[in-house]
């Protein structure tokens, strides 16, 4: 088959689930082709059948906002015409699914039909979605796309709450690719960061105020009084000098690392004990499903689809959002308890193994048949 993938480039869940998606696509002979502003952040590796075609939108005295959604609409027109494109995929729905219409109405005019796949990822309906600003376009576009995929039943329910969709919605869980976070800890990394054998605690997202990163630091703060440890904050956005000047207040910023983006995430999460994601909403959580991947227990909330993938009391603990309280005492709990940190460890992996790659992308392809 020869997909397109459309997404966002950065270090944002729905990005990261395009990429690997479509490297696991292209691993099995597919043909894949990304259309998106920049090269994304996973894929970073060749593949002789993984394409990718930048959009570029060229600036004009005249624009105070360059027309993305006009130069990705007309860069599809060109490769899918040019690279005899089968199917387009686009992740997250602003403004990909919109885009994708004006393509493919485009594309009827010369004869070409092309479907249509839009995977709606989360904030795009559960934030910036449901916004007036956005809601008739994203009703539209969702409406006439061929098929319609959520990542989660909570955004699935979303969805059909927020808006007025006239056709049914796909759950395709998101995926890990549990072999690439199977590693041992690099000794020396977890020396650096722990020399005295603390504990690791670890938050990964891009600091939006959804993530309440400030809980992340308050809930470190009870921990740190009780289990000698040390917080890795990685990834970076809005709420990182909040957390910062926060953690200066609470004493404790030297106990707490801000390790910036990184690509490498599995190793990192080599030498975690725990990750912390307190978010006000996710859709799914793909930061947690990877850390259990890596055998690393979650403290989360409860909001969203968290509860579809973090079992309570087997692979870590939920609580209400913002229930600091809760959440320092699950995290204390496990720390200071070998072998019921051990048990968890092993229980998040087993738990990762039911989203495993291999599991979930022959669904997509499956729902690719369907339209060829
Ligand atoms: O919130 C983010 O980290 C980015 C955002 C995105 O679309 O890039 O993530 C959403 O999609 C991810 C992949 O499907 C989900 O794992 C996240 O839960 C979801 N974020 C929210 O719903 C807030």
């Amino acid at each position: 088959m020869r997909i397109g993938i459309v997404c966002y480039p950065t270090f944002g869940g729905s990005g990261v689930l395009a990429t690997e998606l479509g490297k696991a696509l292209a691993e099995k002979d597919h043909q894949v082709h990304f259309i998106t502003y920049q090269q994304p952040v996973r894929l970073n590796e060749f593949n002789a059948n993984i394409f990718y075609h930048e959009v570029r939108v060229p600036t004009y005295p005249l624009f105070d906002y360059p027309p993305y959604e006009t130069a990705l609409a007309s860069t599809m027109v060109d490769v899918i015409i040019n690279n005899h494109l089968d199917l387009l995929h686009v992740h997250y729905a602003i403004p990909h699914a919109s885009a994708a219409f004006m393509a493919k109405q485009i594309l009827l005019k010369t004869g070409k039909s092309i479907p249509v796949i839009t995977t709606l990822h989360g904030t795009d309906i559960t934030l910036v979605g449901r916004d007036k600003t956005y809601a008739p376009v994203v009703t539209f576009s969702i409406n006439e796309s061929d098929a319609i995929t959520a990542v989660s039943d909570n955004l699935r329910e979303e969805t059909f709450k927020w808006f007025r969709i006239e056709k049914d919605i796909e759950v395709i869980h998101n995926f890990v690719d549990v072999s690439r976070f199977r590693k041992k800890g690099i000794d020396a990394f977890r020396k650096v960061i722990a020399p005295n054998g603390e504990r690791i605690l670890m938050h990964a997202s891009n600091f939006r105020k959804i993530k309440r990163i400030e809980d992340v630091v308050r809930i470190f703060a009870n921990v740190v009084k009780e289990v000698p440890s040390k917080l890795l904050f990685v990834g970076d956005g809005p709420e990182r000098g909040a957390a910062e000047s926060l953690s200066r207040d609470l004493g404790i910023c030297d106990e707490i690392r801000f390790v910036g983006k990184q690509e490498q995430i599995e190793e990192i999460l080599a030498i975690a004990d725990l990750f912390l994601l307190t978010s006000e909403y996710e859709s799914f959580g793909l930061a947690a499903l990877e850390a259990m991947a890596a055998g690393v227990p979650v403290i989360s909330s409860n909001a969203g689809g968290l509860p579809e993938i973090n079992i309570h009391g087997e692979t870590g603990f939920l609580s209400d959002v913002g229930d600091v309280a809760a959440m320092s005492k699950h995290a204390i709990e496990l720390l200071s308890d070998d072998v019921m940190l051990e048990r968890f460890k092993t229980n998040a992996m087993a738990q990762s193994d039911r989203f495993d790659i291999h599991h979930i992308v022959p669904i997509y392809e499956k729902l690719y048949n369907r339209f060829l």
